[in-house]
């Protein structure tokens, strides 16, 4: 069995992404119920961002929602976000809102409103310019809720055509990363729904376009970590969603769901090369929090990546090779189960504090008094997306 010391030091450099909108309120299709302290600005929102970080030491950056995340000055938002011991990460596009993009927005039939939606990417590009930001994510809502509405293949080659438009934008240093999702906004097809497709129209684009993997956006039952090896394994994963789901895109804590999952992903992320330093994996959370407080909220959401790569980082590799090479179904089978069964939360307090962070960031963040101190100043905290 591998030991908690033998690596630890490779916990150091893990950094997970978060998303500026699980700071805001949000809901469902029913009910946005508000949290007191909501933010109100992007600048309210990386400031709850960095108490992530200072507690957890885990997420240095954030990712920028575009429009809802819109400010004239974003030199001066990156600076804002430096004062604080945070950076701006990926910028998210969002083609979803617009009555314009009603029937599709880089799929459109309509040469304008491809021009539109094309147009919005070549400004998050400039703004990926002015905050130093490497990855543009590229999330659609196109598809069509009836057989026969759209011309399925004519959509496809339009999406190509658009997306060669944005690629042939990028910095020497940025990326194009996009996110399948097999339904929700449109319920008969969607354009992107799986890895397959995000993987044929990057693999067209070139060594700068990769795939992000949102882990609540495939059908239920589908083994997620073995698209996590192939992506891997083709040089094409750039990028997790991370979020769990009990039963759609329920966007709920990561880990919360289901942890073994998680474990088996973050075997298959370390197996295949994706994490370390020199990982080409960008971690992000897509998450919202409709009920439970947002910033421990996303503190455990970190903690459970944190706990989950230490699990799978456990795994005793040459005796797993070994027993699988020998046959040996159970014993395999045992060993992988063995690390995923070690509790692992003793072991990690006590790094914790040895890097000079709380044992416990939950409860620090409960004694710090932040949670009230933002109740009380701000008032009138707004919706995630629609209005913030
Ligand atoms: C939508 O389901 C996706 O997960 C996207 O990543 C989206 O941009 C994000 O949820 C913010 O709306
Ligand atoms: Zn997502
Ligand atoms: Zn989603």
């Amino acid at each position: 069995m591998t030991t908690f010391e033998s690596i630890s030091d490779q916990l150091e450099a893990q950094a997970i992404e978060l998303p500026s909108w699980a700071f805001g309120n949000s809901g469902t299709r029913f009910k946005v119920f508000t949290t007191p302290g909501t933010p109100r600005t992007i600048e309210e929102k990386i400031s709850d961002a960095a108490r992530v970080h200072e507690l957890t030491g885990l997420a240095p950056s954030v990712a920028l929602h575009i429009p809802w995340d819109k400010v004239d000055d974003y030199a001066a938002l990156g600076r804002y976000a430096g004062d604080l011991g945070l950076s701006l990460g990926t910028v998210n596009s969002n083609t979803f809102q617009d009555d314009a993009y009603k029937f599709g927005s880089l799929t459109h039939t309509d040469a304008a409103v491809r021009q539109k939606a094309i147009d919005h990417h070549f400004e998050c590009l400039e703004i990926m310019n002015e905050t130093g930001s490497n990855d543009l994510k590229i999330w659609l809502a196109d598809g069509t809720n009836y057989p026969g509405q759209g011309d399925i293949r004519g959509r496809q080659d339009r999406l190509a055509d658009s997306l060669a438009a944005i690629y042939g934008r990028l910095g020497d240093n940025q990326r194009l990363v996009l996110e399948y999702k097999f339904f929700e906004p449109a319920f008969y097809h969607t354009d992107v729904p799986d890895w397959g497709t995000s993987y044929a129209q990057v693999a067209a684009l070139g060594d700068q376009a990769l795939v992000c993997l949102d882990t609540g956006h495939h059908a239920p039952g589908t083994n997620i970590e073995f698209i996590v090896a192939q992506l891997l394994r083709l040089g094409k994963l750039g990028s997790f969603d991370f979020n769990s789901r009990f039963y759609a895109d329920d966007d709920l804590i990561v880990g919360a769901a289901d942890p073994f999952q998680l474990f088996r992903i973050l075997y298959e992320v370390i197996r295949g090369g994706g994490f370390g330093p020199d990982s080409p994996v960008a971690f992000m959370l897509d998450q919202c929090h409709n009920v439970e407080e947002k910033i421990p909220g996303q503190i455990r959401s970190v903690l459970n990546v944190q706990e989950m790569t230490t699990r799978a980082l456990l795994v005793d590799r040459d005796a797993l090779t070994a027993a699988q090479d020998a046959g040996d179904v159970l014993g395999a089978n045992g060993i992988l189960m063995d690390a995923f069964y070690t509790d692992v939360r003793a072991d990690l307090a006590a790094w914790r504090e040895s890097c000079g962070l709380p044992a416990d960031p939950m409860a620090a963040f409960a004694a710090s008094g932040y949670q009230q101190k933002i109740a009380d100043e701000r008032v009138g905290g707004r919706q995630a997306g629609w209005g913030a």
